[in-house]
């Protein structure tokens, strides 16, 4: 009796291994794991655009990863939320390295983030491409894994000075900046033009306050700026905007892309309607090969892709195109020719345009726009008019002084 049970649990053993083997074949020929993190800010005030960056990249691994798949990799999307906070993101920096699966990050939204968390990806030369970063210091260090799919301040900033000039025909300008280096840096940049284009600067301060503006707003007022201009982003710009006209601040307010989230007018509302900003993002709606990203962006997720969305979107894309090149043969690729591969990765119809990394990493020719708020209804940010358009190439790493 005893032995029969035996022989009956040898027979279950033997049926359940057969029944076992395609699935154990399959994980045999599987290559293993590919993942791309995306790193910004998921939670705090700038979650809405951090979001849309995260939102932008998934769609973009959803639809291209085919390829990989088909060659026996699984790939995975891994979000990590920064919190818009420089330790936050090395901390996450240092996890994402540990993960060996993880070939690429997607992010910053921000450039004091991306700054110190690129050094931590360096060490292990692993692809970095940013949507969003805009200060020239992210490529300026010429390290080969990372790049940008956006514009530079030091280009943004001079697009605002030549158009708070020529359009806003401004005379004076009154500036503040969060102190970070994406708002003074642009914040500077601006300043440093318009003073050559005979602009008064009658102030320059930075500020961390997020609430109560008071103490910056009465004495700006007494000057009596024809322009008003934020380095920085829009959840601490909005309440700045609104307390300054509810107090009386007659001037016209301007910006770089920070202020590009639909959650400006939602804190702010009619206070910044009409006011211009730059920004290194186009408007999805309005660049013509983004229009099916759009309808697929609202489809899936219920909502309108904040800016650099789409620009996440190209980011992915060519994380995803580099991944291919380096694992050509169906081995899996290291980390090092995976960043050699996305440098190499041209996008000639990428959703924001044509895209090709210079040598440090920034895009050849990028885009930026000055914009102009159109409603006080966040529904309808991408509404903004367009009121000018240019490419311009990124301005060469500056050459280290003689010692
Ligand atoms: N360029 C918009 C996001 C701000 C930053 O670069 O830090």
């Amino acid at each position: 009796m005893i032995r029969h049970r035996g022989y009956l649990v040898l027979a279950l053993v033997a049926i359940l291994a057969v029944a076992l083997l395609p699935a154990a074949n399959l994980d045999a020929q599987g290559k293993g794991t590919i993942k791309i993190a995306t790193q910004s800010p998921l939670s705090g005030g700038q979650a809405a655009l951090g979001e849309g960056i995260k939102l932008g990249a998934q769609l973009a691994v959803e639809k291209f990863k085919g390829t990989l798949e088909k060659q026996g990799f699984k790939v995975e999307l891994v979000p990590f939320d920064d919190q818009a906070k420089p330790d936050v993101g090395v901390a996450n920096a240092k996890n994402i390295i540990a993960d060996k699966d993880i070939l690429t990050v997607i992010g910053h939204l921000n450039s004091g983030v991306a700054i110190p968390s690129s050094e931590v990806y360096k060490e292990v030369s692993l692809a970095m491409i940013s949507p969003a970063n805009t200060n020239p210091v992210v490529t300026d260090r010429g390290y080969p894994n990372v790049n940008r799919v956006c514009g530079r301040d030091d280009v943004q900033g001079v697009v605002g000075s030549e158009f708070a000039h020529a359009t806003m025909k401004a005379k004076s300008v009154y500036i503040v900046h969060d102190k970070t280096p994406y708002g003074q840096g642009v914040a500077e940049f601006f300043k440093a033009d318009a003073e050559k284009k005979g602009i008064k600067i009658l102030g320059f301060e930075g500020t961390e306050e997020k609430s109560n503006f008071d103490p910056i707003v009465t004495p700006m007022k007494a000057k009596n700026p024809d322009v008003i201009y934020f380095g920085g982003i829009y959840d601490q710009a909005a309440p700045f905007f609104k307390q300054s006209r509810e107090k009386g601040v007659k001037g016209k307010f301007f910006g770089p892309d920070g202020m590009d989230s639909s959650d400006l007018t939602k804190i702010a509302g009619k206070a910044v309607v009409g006011m211009y900003y730059t920004s290194a993002a186009g408007p999805a709606s309005e660049l013509p090969r983004a229009k099916a990203f759009v309808e697929e962006f609202k489809k899936k997720f219920g909502k309108n892709p904040e800016p650099y969305a789409a620009e996440a979107y190209d980011a992915a894309t060519i994380a995803l195109k580099g991944i291919e090149a380096a694992a050509k043969g169906g081995k899996m690729p290291s980390r090092e020719d995976v960043a050699t591969a996305v440098r190499k990765t041209k996008l000639p119809n990428g959703i924001t345009g044509d895209i090709e990394f210079d040598g440090k990493g920034d895009r050849k020719k990028a885009l930026y726009f000055v914009l102009q708020v159109a409603s006080d209804d966040p529904g309808k940010w991408g509404n903004n008019k367009i009121v000018k358009q240019l490419a311009i190439a990124a301005p060469a790493a500056p050459v280290a002084p003689k010692k």
